[in-house]
């Protein structure tokens, strides 16, 4: 029997570059050896204060985004949070027996609470219990994730072993599975802080992003002056070599990092080559995305069928939690 696999997004704007590497990429690849359920977490969106016409539009956008990157419905479950309640009633039930001391250490917590201190409400606290019931609810055993949410899958496993003490064995504890190559790629503009969607659409590259766009984001990352060439290279142009590592051919990134020993580096001519790169890498992407942005009844449907098909398997696993606790 196949064991589960969950993971998601938040839909809090367009998947980006960094998403792809840190966790989409490997959802494609373990789709045959998993159960797949992968999220739109529209309940944690909903931690940033977005205004509900965008919120709905972003749901969308995130839908075209995960089918466009080849989520099989064949093969998977895609499903939208707030369309299986029970991800929120599991979420209430872990609260109770998770520590705030816990939440409270949590390395995101303390660097949202800055960066939304003007709305530092209970859900950003809450954040990370609400995602261990994301995947509690499905008894998943493993949750391909980005580097920034190793700290989020760790609380997951301790909540779950912190339930199974209390109440016998119910839940697997979730192994974190993350990709090397991509495991946390930079801002564009902020290149010392991670590629993140909520600090704007210039310091990430979406993968709908036009050639055109993409360049032009690109032209305005920071770099040197190119004459200085040392074994550390500066936090922008090691975030360029990075990208071009994953994106363009041995031949290429040898060529540049060549030039850049010499002081003879064009971060012109190295970030044309990058958008080229990365502009053809995800060109089947974006014409698919297009395609389907035609068909919204039809990938609203989709949504609408895998979150029927999470409900199923939520409501049986959280009925044994129910009846485990005593209520019902
Ligand atoms: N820069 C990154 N490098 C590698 N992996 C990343 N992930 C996010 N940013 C990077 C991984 O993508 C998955 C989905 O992330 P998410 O959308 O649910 O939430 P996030 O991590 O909070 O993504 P953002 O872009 O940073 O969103 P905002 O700014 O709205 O909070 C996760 O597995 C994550 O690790």
């Amino acid at each position: 029997m196949k064991r589960t696999l969950v993971s998601g997004i938040k839909p809090s704007g367009r998947l980006h570059i960094g998403n792809y590497f840190g966790a989409v990429k490997s959802w494609l690849e373990l789709q045959d050896s998993y159960n797949c359920i992968f999220g739109i977490y529209d309940l944690h969106a909903l931690t940033q204060g977005p205004k509900p016409a965008d919120l709905k539009k972003a749901v969308f956008e995130a839908a075209l985004d995960y089918l466009a990157a080849g989520i099989d419905m064949d093969k998977s479950i895609l499903m939208l949070q707030s369309l299986v309640p029970e991800h929120a009633e599991l979420a209430w039930i872990l609260d109770t027996i998770t520590p705030i001391s816990w939440l409270e250490r949590v390395p995101t917590f303390k660097d949202k609470s800055k960066q939304f201190a003007d709305n530092l409400n209970m859900g950003l606290l809450n954040y990370p219990a609400l995602m261990a019931a994301d995947i509690l609810l499905y008894k998943a055993v493993i949750v391909p994730v980005g580097e920034d949410q190793l700290p989020h899958i760790e609380l997951a496993r301790e909540i779950a072993r912190a339930f199974n003490n209390k109440y016998g064995e119910t839940f697997p504890e979730p192994m974190h599975k993350v990709n090397h190559a991509g495991a946390r790629i930079m801002s564009l503009t902020y290149p010392e802080r991670k590629m993140e969607k909520s600090l704007g659409e210039k310091n990430y590259i979406a993968l709908s992003d036009s050639p055109e766009i993409i360049a032009k984001k690109l032209a305005s990352a920071p770099t040197d002056s190119g004459k200085n060439a040392s074994a550390s290279k500066s936090p922008g142009v090691a975030n360029l070599f990075e990208l071009l590592d994953i994106f363009s051919k041995d031949a290429v990134i040898g060529g540049f990092e060549k030039a850049y020993r010499d002081k003879v580096i064009s971060y012109a001519d190295l970030k044309q080559q990058l958008a080229t790169d990365i502009a053809a890498y995800f060109e089947s992407f974006r014409a698919k995305r297009i395609q389907l942005a035609k068909k919204p009844d039809a990938v609203w449907k989709i949504l609408r069928e895998g979150s029927a098909r999470a409900k199923k398997i939520a409501e049986k696993n959280l009925r044994e939690v129910k009846e485990k606790v005593g209520l019902l």
